[in-house]
């Protein structure tokens, strides 16, 4: 069959492929932990249901599925002691979520299983679904992915939820629920990782292309900020006499802000803010912050940490309060591995479309495979770049382009992995 006809064919099996897919994402939105929105979190029940609706799609498809012990959702396509290409993402939320932040990319995998149909691959296909990507139940992030590579540890081990569970208790809790879970451990034959990833920005829609390929991914901080004043009653105190905690968390918010626009291309976020004691009619006494700064240079993400921190403790000292700053997460920015890159931007244009080289402002849990495994990422276009809300959309179109650039990749991957089988025999 000519490279035309293949082709042809392979972009209306790649359509009928994005048909299911996003027939699955809508039916996976229905797998909620809080009716009325799309909400799952760290080894939930929710989850489980989500491994139970994805599983015999993927035992449909020839793989053979587990769960580990971190709640990752595993499945491989091929003989286990083959090189390995992981396809992954994360299957959890954030609150109010959309449809297809991190599902997108597990059923990816799932789909260019399906649609590779019977090709002869030197290579094992493993899915990954991650347990816990935003971090939304621990307030630490990466922890599905930082379990493969061996990183769940230490302090992460200790941070808590709403409940006062600890993760490392979680995780017990889990294990003993499930005997039959695998070790969440990277398989020794990983030689490669590709994330597909909604933009969740406005770059592609802006130029008008489907597909990017991601060359680096900012790095992060997420810190707490608490400043303690004195609750008072809210008829009686004059204005001059107050240590608000919530005005001064005001004060330094726009402060925070002023600051963080002159530091070119950084962003800085308080996306969490809790006053106590919480009364309509009393001066909050104690008011907790989180906050979430991101940089591609991991020392200009530093100096905006601190120079924040700063504004911190300068508006506690103006209005005599308390403020304690601390950082509890970070992960530094990363680059992709270079060859891969330059094989995932060779199969869109294999595609006969265009593209561009992008870094991603939000985190993925390729920045903590990366370090481990070469890997590299595409962003699909999302329209008004609107993400973390329900409004978060794809088009199938572009859905159908990543599923047709991902059977262009297989066989770039391929040809990779034979030279390399070449080089190895030599
Ligand atoms: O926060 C992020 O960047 C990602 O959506 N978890
Ligand atoms: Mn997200
Ligand atoms: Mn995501």
């Amino acid at each position: 069959m000519s490279a035309a006809v293949t082709d042809t064919a392979r972009a209306g099996a790649a359509r009928v492929a994005a048909t299911r897919l996003m027939e699955r994402c809508r039916a996976l939105a229905k797998i909620t932990e809080a009716p009325g929105q799309i909400l799952r979190t760290f080894l939930s029940p929710a989850m489980d249901d989500v491994h139970r609706t994805m599983g015999p799609w993927m035992e449909a498809a020839g793989m053979v599925v587990a769960i580990d012990r971190a709640g990752n959702l595993r499945g491989l396509y091929g003989r286990a002691d083959a090189p390995r290409l992981l396809i992954g993402s994360h299957l959890d939320t954030v609150p109010n979520a959309g449809a297809y932040d991190g599902v997108l990319g597990v059923l990816m995998g799932l789909a260019l299983v399906e649609a590779s149909g019977e090709q002869n691959y030197p290579f094992a296909i493993e899915v990954l679904g991650f347990s816990d990507e935003e971090g939304t139940r621990f307030g630490a992030p990466f922890l599905g992915s930082r379990a493969v590579v061996g990183e769940l540890e230490g302090g992460l081990l200790e941070c808590v939820d709403s409940d006062g569970v600890s993760v490392a208790q979680a995780l017990r809790q889990y294990a003993t629920q499930r005997p039959d879970a695998v070790e969440a451990k990277l398989s020794d034959r990983a030689d490669a990782y590709l994330e597909f990833h909604i933009e969740q920005g406005p770059v592609l829609e802006s130029r008008n292309l489907a597909l990017g390929i991601v060359e680096g991914l900012a790095g992060q901080s997420r810190c707490n900020v608490e400043f303690r004043g004195v609750a008072g009653h809210a008829g009686t105190n004059p204005m001059k006499m107050r240590k608000d905690a919530l005005a001064a968390a005001a004060d330094w918010m726009t402060g925070a802000e002023a600051i963080t626009k002159r530091f070119e291309n950084a962003v800085a976020t308080v996306g969490q803010i809790a006053a106590e004691p919480g009364g309509v009619n009393v001066i909050p006494g104690v008011v907790r912050c989180s906050l979430d700064v991101r940089h591609a240079e991991d020392g200009v993400r530093t100096a905006l940490v601190q120079a924040i921190f700063d504004e911190a403790r300068a508006v506690a000292m103006r209005r005599g309060l308390r403020v304690e700053a601390g950082q509890y997460h970070e992960h530094p920015a990363v680059r992709l591995a270079v060859e891969l890159v330059a094989l995932a931007e060779r199969a869109v244009r294999n595609t006969g479309q265009a593209t561009i080289r992008m870094t991603s402002g939000a985190g993925h849990d390729a920045m903590v495979i990366a370090p481990h495994v070469p890997s590299a990422m595409v962003f699909l276009r999302n329209p008004g770049g609107i993400s973390h809300h329900p409004d978060e959309s794809v088009a199938k179109e572009d859905v159908a382009a990543a599923i047709h650039m991902g059977l262009c990749f297989l066989d770039e991957f391929a040809a990779h992995e034979s030279e390399r089988g070449d080089k190895k025999r030599a």
